[in-house]
Parts: structure tokens; sequence; C-alpha cells
């Protein structure tokens, strides 16, 4: 079932950059409502749960090693069309190969560390959005 919401982390890179205010800037000029926001730290062991769907992947170990290495921002979106208007707001994985104007161009080092997670599916949002907040911190 379609949803209007979306899940997203401002990651260790852009958190510890001191970048999470113009990046909350940016996704509210777009057009975006936060529902939930909280700052935290992820654990080895928590981040590979989050990612678990990429755990055959070549970079998941190192993946889940620089998402605990420092503070993120977990936050749950809502606007319509949620999902496929925050991909298109952050831009391509690899900043290299981000659109102009889009959150990774500007504030992403690298295809690692590339400032900012996005749902890639209504469903998915739901599942990540649940592994920070429980449903009564959601409105
Ligand atoms: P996206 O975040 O754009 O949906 P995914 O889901 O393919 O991209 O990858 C999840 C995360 O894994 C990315 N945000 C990035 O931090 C990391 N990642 C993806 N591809 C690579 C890669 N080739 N090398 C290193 N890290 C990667």
């Amino acid at each position: 079932m379609a949803t209007n919401r979306t899940f997203t982390m401002i990651k260790p890179d852009a958190f510890g950059a001191g970048n999470s205010g113009a990046i909350i800037a940016m996704i509210e000029k777009a057009g975006f409502r936060l529902v939930a926001a909280k700052v935290t730290r992820l654990t080895a062991e928590t981040a590979g749960r989050f990612y678990e769907v990429h755990k055959e992947r070549p970079f998941y170990a190192d993946l889940c090693k620089y998402m605990s290495s420092g503070t993120i921002m977990a936050i749950i979106l809502e606007k319509d069309n949620a999902v496929a208007d925050f991909r298109t707001l952050i831009g391509a994985t690899n900043p290299a190969n981000a659109a102009e104007g889009t959150i990774r161009k500007l504030f992403a080092k690298s295809i690692e560390a590339n400032a900012v997670h996005g749902s890639d599916s209504d469903e998915n949002a739901a599942i990540e959005g649940s592994f920070f907040f429980a449903q009564t911190e959601q409105f």
C-alpha cells in the first residue's frame, strides 16, 4: 500500500560536519514535514541489522563500521509521493553522479559517506521508521 512517508538518516559524515541544520532546511523547503526525529548513535550490531538486506554485498562490513562511527539523526518524513520525491532530492548514491542541487551533491564526501539515507520503497520506509521509533512516537 502506498503511504506518504519516508525515512532518512543524516549520516555520521554530515552530522559530524555540522550540516544537519542545512540538510533539514533543504528537506523542509522541498515540502516535507518532520514526523519524528532523533539524534542517536548506532552500534556495529544495530547498523548490521539495519543494513541486513546488504549483508552479501562487498561493502557491508565497511558500511556497518562507518555507520556506527559517529552520531546520526534518524527522521520520519511526510509528503505526497514521499519515497520517490525524497530520492530525487538526495540524488544518486555516488555523489560523483548526483545531480546539481541535490543533498548528496552538496554534502556527501564519497559513495559510502554519502550524507543521507533515503528509503527505497514504502514498505522499507515503514520498516526503517519502526527500527528507530515506536508507533506512539509517530504522529
Ligand atoms: P542508497 O542509499 O542510494 O539507496 P544503497 O541502498 O544501494 O544506496 O546502499 C546503501 C548504502 O551503502 C549507501 N547509502 C552507501 O552508504 C553504501 N554503499 C552503496 N554502494 C556502495 C559501494 N559501492 N561502496 C561503498 N559503499 C556503498
